[in-house]
């Protein structure tokens, strides 16, 4: 079992953009199994490589309930989009605030799956919140920089209050 740290809010490296992935080997594979146990150890229904200080296209997702439907998304390229959703969000790398945001309702997407091959997937709801949410880790944007410029103030001083008290 490998747990990766995950990066908080503010840090910098939570706004570099990523590199998409060329090389579809066994590096690849424990990367991704170690952001899955990552994500799940830390009760995620998400996680993108850039979280965890590696800034490559890499995406995992599971949003069920079992916690044994994990998606893997390489290298994701918007393709469609419509619609409008609010959902309460909440991310590992913001821990203990959860605020609505405005997100697309559907969206369709090409990808790789973690063997190279290019696949296409159409999500509303919670998964389409979610692919959107971690797309943006992968251009570096944190979900609170959609809220207004005071509540980035407040969510910064807090956590950066909880990091220091442990
Ligand atoms: O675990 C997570 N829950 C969540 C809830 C609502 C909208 C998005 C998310 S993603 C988040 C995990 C995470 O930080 N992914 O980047
Ligand atoms: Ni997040």
């Amino acid at each position: 079992m490998a747990l990766l740290n995950i990066l908080k809010y503010p840090d910098p490296r939570l706004h570099k953009v990523a590199d998409p992935v060329t090389h579809f080997n066994g590096e690849l594979a424990s990367l991704i199994t170690n952001m899955a146990e990552t994500m799940y150890e830390f009760n995620g229904i998400g996680l993108a490589a850039t979280q965890v200080d590696i800034h490559k296209r890499i995406i995992v997702i599971d949003i069920s309930e079992e916690k044994n439907s994990l998606i893997t998304l390489i290298n994701p390229i918007l393709k469609t989009y419509s619609g409008h959703q609010e959902y309460d969000e909440g991310c590992l790398s913001v821990p203990s605030f959860f605020e609505t945001v405005k997100r697309y309702e559907l969206v369709s997407i090409d990808y790789q799956d973690e063997h190279g091959q290019t696949r296409s997937l159409t999500a509303d709801g919670l998964l389409s919140v979610c692919i959107q949410h971690e797309m943006d880790h992968l251009v570096g944007k944190v979900f609170v920089e959609k809220l207004s410029q005071l509540k980035q103030q407040r969510i910064k001083k807090k956590i950066t209050k909880l990091l220091r008290s442990g």
